[in-house]
This record gives structure tokens, sequence and C-alpha cells, in this order.
């Protein structure tokens, strides 16, 4: 079976000859994730340092900022800075350069750019992108049982990458999730003789019972439009200067909803600072790149983000509800 599992992916054969031969010569790795790092990121990043720590090389995880997803498994990475000099910089998950941290002194070494993202312009001396992968975590982990056969993937690399899949496919829900995705999990549970539930529920969100109360008050002021094809669902800044609550605390807001609700767009909208709007699509029916991309905002087809600036949040949602029916036909 491991053979196969690569099939799904559109990387030229040359180009996975010249990422083996990389890292069979080479000794020092750093690899970077992009800013605020979520599962798929660092799930990537530590099932690869995992990795080449089992083939006896030296690895380190260097991040741009404090990463968005907390996980006591990915430990031990790095800010900004690397404690070596190293020979292979490896991006991963990250859709363009300015999204990562790159050290002026790594410049001119091989840059190996592995990725998921369809926009992703090939920043890398090498580039393993496929922009139909589910999650990046798949994608890396089914070239390394191509390029280096399943064995060489132990228990922690193992675990690190189920749990970016796990993370990016919202527990195998997204639509690009596919028979691929499937057996790549299941090569990977069974190598690492991994506890799924386990895993799966490390990914469940930890509320304290007051804010998942506050969860609840807020989507309760959300609201449904496009006879309840789209949700709506906003925070102001205002709401948050009044209860100190922050960003942070709404994380994984747009997911639940998205999980829970029978609609084909959830929209939620977050007021970061006063004008600044930090929109959250999710949809299983529309590619919302189209719209994100329109005004600078990136992402996947079904979870993307764009912040926009206006003065209030009735001109946020005004111009959202006119790019649904313009981009969508709503
Ligand atoms: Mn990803």
């Amino acid at each position: 079976m491991p053979e196969s599992l690569i099939s799904h992916y559109l990387i030229d054969d040359s180009i996975l000859r010249a990422f083996t031969n990389l890292i069979q010569k080479n000794y020092r790795f750093v690899i970077l994730p992009h800013t605020k790092a979520d599962g798929d990121a660092l799930g990537s990043a530590f099932g690869l340092k995992h990795f080449l720590e089992g083939l006896g090389k030296v690895a380190e995880v260097v991040c741009v900022d404090e990463p968005f997803c907390v996980r006591k498994e990915f430990s031990g990475f790095r800010i900004r800075e690397a404690s070596f000099d190293p020979e292979v910089i490896i991006s991963v998950d990250t859709a363009s350069r300015d999204r990562l941290y790159f050290c002026p002194e790594w410049e001119g070494k091989p840059f190996v750019n592995i990725d998921h993202h369809r926009s992703n312009p090939l920043f890398g001396t090498i580039n393993i992108v496929d922009g139909s992968a589910p999650s990046n975590a798949e994608m890396l982990a089914a070239i390394l049982i191509k390029c280096f056969g399943l064995s060489k993937l132990g228990k922690e690399c193992c675990d690190a990458f189920l749990y970016g899949i796990i993370s990016d496919t919202i527990t195998f829900r997204t639509g690009a999730t596919s028979a691929a995705t499937l057996k790549v999990a299941a090569a990977l549970i069974e190598q690492g003789e991994l506890d799924f539930y386990d895993i799966k529920k490390s990914e469940k969100i930890k509320q304290s019972p007051e804010l998942f109360r506050i969860w609840n008050e807020r989507i309760g002021s959300g609201f449904f439009d496009f006879e309840d094809k789209v949700f709506f669902v906003l925070i102001t800044n205002e709401f948050f200067l009044k209860t100190g609550l922050s960003a942070k605390d709404f994380d994984g807001l747009s997911n639940f909803l998205s999980q829970n609700l029978d609609v084909e767009i959830v929209v939620y909208v977050r007021e970061d600072s006063p004008g600044e709007f930090k929109v959250s699509l999710r949809s299983e029916v529309y590619d919302l790149r189209i719209l994100t991309s329109k005004f600078g905002g990136g992402g996947h087809a079904a979870a993307a983000g764009v912040t926009l600036f206006c003065t209030t949040k009735d001109d946020v949602i005004s111009l959202l509800r006119a790019e649904f029916v313009n981009i969508y036909n709503l």
C-alpha cells in the first residue's frame, strides 16, 4: 500500500529525487512554518523534524511568532532564530515567503518549499506544491513514505503528521478529504501504533463553562441571510474592550459553526481594532479564494480569510453581501 499512497499528488518524480538527494546528502536542517502556525503547519514541521532526527540528522523548527496551535507535543521550537547554521531550509504549509521567518544568512542555501496552497508562487529552489492536497501534513507524509519507506517514520513523526491531517481536514470533514487522505492516516496510525481517539480528542476546543456561555451568546446574536444559506456572526472591538476577552478566546468558532450548521457559507467577522475587520469564511460549496483574493486575502477553497478596512460593521456586511451576489450568485 505505501507506494500507491503518493499517486494522488501532482509532484514530479524528478522533484522528489532532488528532494531525497538533498536530505540524504545534508545534516543540518531548519524547518519553517507560517506565522501564527496552526495544527497543519506545526504537525508538518514536527513530523518532518522527527523524521530527519530518525535519520540521524539535526533539525530545528523556527517560527515567526508564538504559534496559534498549542500542543505539548509541539514544543521546543524557536522563534526567529536557529541554534545552528543550517545547510538546508525547508518551509511547510506556507503560501508566501513573507509569512515565514527567513534569516538573511540563509540566503542562497538550498530552500525546499513544501505547501498545499494553490496561490503558492514557488519561492523555493525546490518546490513541492500541490494545491489539491487537503493538508500539508498528508502530502508530506505520503512523499516521505514514497521516497524513504514507511518504516523510516517513527511514532512521534506519525503522531505529528496525523495531528496535522486531522487539524486541516477538521477530522476528515472538509470537501478535499479523499481516499488518499484516509490511506495516509491509516498508514500513520498503524506504523506509529497511535491511538486515533486520543489524537482526535486533543483537537477539540477547550472552553471554560463561562467562555462557552459567551460563545453561545455570540452565536445567538448571529443571523441567517440569503434564505438561510449564509450565517453571519460578528464580534466588535467594543465587545473585546468591554469584556477583556481577546480574539484567541474565539479560536475555532468558524470551524465549530461550519461543522454544525447546514448552511452554504459561514461568515465570522471580528473587529480587531476600530475599522479593521478580520473575516473568516467557511464553505463546502463555493471556492472562497475567489472572494478573499480580490481583497488581498488568502486561504483554501473551503476555508479562507481576509482583512477588510471599513468604517462600520454594517459596511462590512454590505460589502460581503454584494460579493456573495456577484461571485456566487446568491
Ligand atoms: Mn495547511
